[in-house]
């Protein structure tokens, strides 16, 4: 009778602490809810459900695998009874690239969910979804993904894929990474009472410590990042995974690593960024590309090197226009030019896009790590600068400067619980004997609190969305046929793009990347004497074209038009067809008779 209690009350507990895991794959269940990150393997999970769910409008490939054989998987939102993928606008969305920048993914994961669950139930959500075609890459790195969450790191660690380098030249590749020494996930910062240590207990917060003063006594020595010294070299977690950076290894204006650190040996030695850009030159609808990190609140446009000149001024319109609106998107993210207002990328996934596909492209760097503190940072380092220079200076405490940490810590533990911070706790290191091991989690800086997460992932999917809305709208006009001779008529027609992003981008088109768009004209009983674009209507000013009449090669600039005149003999039907890579196809016929 006790035994089987027992028994019971154990089972029970079991089931309880399961139901419990914060990362348990049960937990996904669509609609998915954004009140906790996702792991890898519940990435895969809500990526299976959403496309059984939505089986119509969804379809789900795996394209590549990792270095560690994870899978990559891409969504595709399409609804095919409104045409086919290639005859729409694609907008391409990826995220966490790099494995630490773990918010990304969800920003991903908001979007299909949010798309799909308001189809046809909201009006402009239903529209967006059947005039374009969004190709998502939920997770660029799953390696990183994984181990961010299964193994021990900072919010900083984790980033590179994991093809085995040697980063400190010893003959040893990735054989000293972080170690986890007390097992609760996190790589905190390791202390040790010392009578000489340069750092006290701070008197406001007894987790933070302040540097002493001269001819005061010390408390601690800082140790730095938990770890010990795998490889016997006298140095701590000096060579983990990589380096090589997802960002940095793509095949456009790359550079070998001693110009770009983490560039890898050669152009898309990642098999899985290799596999993305197999997928991505399939999908030539593409026009559009926003891709998620994770610091900073910016909103990051090209070029990414000052080598690559400026953009034609067409595109910097288009840019300003949807980087300006984002900004109002998401107060406080700051739309920017990467190489000038940042810092200078080789081989970024970005650039390449731009270069080889001709997409528009937006770096979306998530949460800004300040808003994380009751106190404005600038105004708090100015003070402390202020009062450094005084002789109670309060400068050089613990992470950083004191005040900013204390906010920090009120914040964490007033709306967050205390979540974020691991407290101080006793260890027993194998060099360093009796120390304490504690501080921020992984889960802290970069990545924002979990109850701040449903704004961010709803306020920048959004903003894709208002991309997706203005990638390119055409129509095509026939207006009435003017007979100017026997058997001879005039034909002009106006192609219209209501939205912002032109039907090429202009540095497609300067550079020749790909064929324009064309405006073609056909009929079993005519012949095109001539056609060319009309550049004034009312004073019939035509630049007719020299060979070929009967295509015309054209772009459309963004809420702009594009006119054309024809000089048609016969009689019959005449089809005009316009074809774009970007903006789909339109067929339309008239009769002359
Ligand atoms: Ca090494
Ligand atoms: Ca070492
Ligand atoms: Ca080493
Ligand atoms: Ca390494
Ligand atoms: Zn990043």
């Amino acid at each position: 009778m006790k035994k089987s209690l027992v028994i019971i009350l154990v089972a029970f507990i079991c089931l309880t602490l399961s139901a419990d895991n914060r990362f348990s794959v049960d937990r996904v269940k669509v609609p998915l809810t954004f009140d906790d990150f996702y792991s890898y393997e519940m990435v895969v999970s809500a990526l299976k459900k959403l496309n059984k769910s939505y089986p119509d409008i969804t379809k789900l490939d795996l394209i590549g695998k990792s270095e560690e054989g994870r899978s990559i998987y891409a969504m595709t939102i399409n609804n095919p009874k409104t045409g086919k993928e290639l005859d729409k606008p694609g907008i391409y969305v990826d995220g966490n690239i790099h494995g630490n920048e773990i918010q990304a993914t969800e920003v991903t994961l908001y979007l299909m969910n949010y798309l799909l669950t308001n189809y046809g139930k909201n009006d402009a959500v239903t529209a967006v979804v059947d005039k374009k075609c969004f190709y998502i890459i939920p997770i660029v790195n799953p390696d990183g993904r994984f181990h961010f969450f299964n193994d021990g790191n900072t919010s900083n660690s984790n980033r590179g894929l994991r093809i085995p380098k040697d980063d400190d030249g010893d003959g040893l590749y990735d054989e000293d990474f972080p170690d986890d020494l007390d097992g609760d996930g996190n790589i905190c910062m390791m202390r040790k009472k010392d009578p000489n240590g340069r750092f006290k207990t701070h008197p406001d917060d007894p987790r933070l410590m302040k540097r002493v003063k001269i001819g005061e006594k010390g408390e601690w020595t800082i140790l730095g990042l938990e770890g010990i010294d795998n490889d016997g070299d006298g140095r701590i977690n000096e060579d983990s995974e990589g380096y090589v950076d997802p960002n940095r290894n793509w095949g456009f204006d790359w550079a070998p690593d001693y110009v770009q650190r983490g560039a890898g040996d050669y152009p898309f030695s990642g098999v899985g960024l290799k596999a993305i850009s197999e997928y991505v030159v399939k999908r030539p609808n593409i026009c559009m590309t926003w891709m998620f990190h994770n610091s900073g609140g910016m909103i990051l446009r090209g070029p990414s090197t000052k080598s690559q000149g400026v953009y034609p001024q067409g595109d910097v319109t288009v840019y300003d226009f949807l980087g300006k609106q984002t900004e109002r998107m998401v107060p406080g993210y700051r739309y920017m030019i990467s190489w000038k207002d940042l810092y200078t990328t080789y081989g970024d996934f970005g650039e390449w896009m731009a270069m080889t596909q001709g997409t528009y492209n937006f770096v979306g760097e998530l949460h800004m790590s300040n808003k994380e503190t009751f106190a404005d940072i600038k105004e708090t380092k100015k003070k402390n600068k202020e009062k450094a220079n005084d002789s109670d200076g309060e400068k050089g405490g613990f992470f950083g400067d004191r005040g900013v940490e204390y906010e920090r810590l009120r914040f964490d533990d007033h709306l967050n619980q205390s979540e974020s911070f691991v407290e101080w706790k006793p260890f027993k290191h194998p060099v360093y004997g009796d120390i304490e091991i504690g501080g921020w989690s992984k889960f802290s800086n970069r990545i924002p609190p979990r109850f701040m997460l449903k704004d961010l992932v709803h306020r920048n999917a959004s903003a894709v969305i208002f991309s997706a809305k203005q990638t390119p709208e055409v129509s095509l006009k026939i207006l009435e046929p003017k007979k100017i001779g026997e058997n001879l008529y005039r034909i002009r027609t106006v192609l219209t793009n209501s939205k912002a992003i032109p039907t090429m981008s202009f540095n497609s088109k300067y550079k020749k990347l790909y064929p324009q768009d064309t405006l073609s004209v056909s009929g079993k009983g005519i012949k095109v004497v001539a056609g060319g674009t009309l550049l004034d209507k009312y004073t019939d000013k035509v630049m007719y074209k020299e060979f070929k009449p009967e295509i015309q090669f054209l772009t459309i600039p963004g809420f702009s038009k594009s006119e054309h005149q024809f000089l048609i003999f016969g009689k019959g039907k005449v089809v005009f067809k316009y074809v774009s890579r970007h903006a789909g196809k339109i067929s339309k016929s008239i009769e002359i008779k």
